[in-house]
């Protein structure tokens, strides 16, 4: 297995493709996306575009189907919900499709979504990840970060590191595991991003560009939420482009 770290959906090769990409956007797409299958959402469909989420959602029965919509990390007006994983409660989703369109998390999944499989995580479910790939053994692993309108971003960094840390922790011989895993410098950076921090992921999140824009519009408990390791046993897959299913690890 090959892994290589790009920090924004600008970044991404267009010219190949791995065997699986893996999506992150810890603050806070990919977590309600997570948060949604494993409260018993339908599905998740992500839209780069309001107006084509509005025009598909349209064919779907209301009652089936909720409509997040999230610009500049505030609601978008018409739609159901924002974009907090917190809203994503099983009253709320339970049996119903989530549309979704976000600012950066769902255009990073639709730069992706030709790959041979495509996963979306967050810190909250990082072990479902890591026991996919190890299970599945994918020979080339794309994990690409959402940022912020085309710059990097601290919190999908280091849960691209939370991802490669716990990965090597399953290798025989720990010395060169990094190494070999490593297709790009950034793997390495990522790495040791989440070392330093991995036990102070709610303070990494407050430090975070993203993290204090959400602080003003008032959403600390969605940081607080979104920092958490390993809660969720569910892993967002996507069926068909734009599609994502629930996959347990073991599935
Ligand atoms: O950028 C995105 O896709 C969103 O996750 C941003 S926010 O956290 O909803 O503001």
């Amino acid at each position: 297995m090959k892994v290589s770290v790009f920090h924004t959906p600008e970044l991404v090769p267009s010219e190949q493709i791995p065997d699986c990409a893996i999506v992150i956007d810890v603050l806070r797409a990919t977590t309600t996306m997570a948060t949604a299958l494993a409260a018993g959402a339908e599905a998740v469909q992500a839209f780069s575009s309001i107006d084509e989420l509005m025009r598909v959602s349209e064919q779907w029965p209301s009652d089936k189907r909720l409509r997040a919509g999230e610009r500049g990390g505030s609601k978008v007006p018409g739609c159901d919900l924002g974009n907090s994983p917190l809203d994503c409660t099983a009253e709320v989703v339970q049996g119903r499709r989530l549309f979704i369109s976000t600012t950066n998390g769902t255009r990073c999944l639709e730069r992706v979504q030709g790959a041979g499989t495509v996963l979306a995580a967050a810190l909250v479910n990082r072990s479902t990840v890591v026991q996919y790939l190890l299970e599945h053994q994918p020979e080339t692993v794309w994990i690409a970060g959402s940022g912020w309108e085309g710059s990097f971003s601290l919190e999908d960094t280091v849960c691209a590191g939370a991802i490669i840390h716990s990965l090597i922790s399953h290798f025989p011989h720990q010395a060169d595991a990094l190494d070999k895993l490593a297709a790009n410098d950034e793997v390495i950076g990522a790495a040791a991003l989440y070392t330093q921090w991995q036990n102070h992921l709610l303070e990494l999140l407050q430090f975070a560009s993203h993290g204090k824009r959400l602080l003003r519009l008032g959403c600390y408990a969605d940081l607080e939420y979104c920092a958490q390791t390993d809660v969720l046993d569910i892993l967002p897959f996507q069926k068909e482009p734009g599609l994502l299913i629930a996959h347990y690890g073991n599935g």
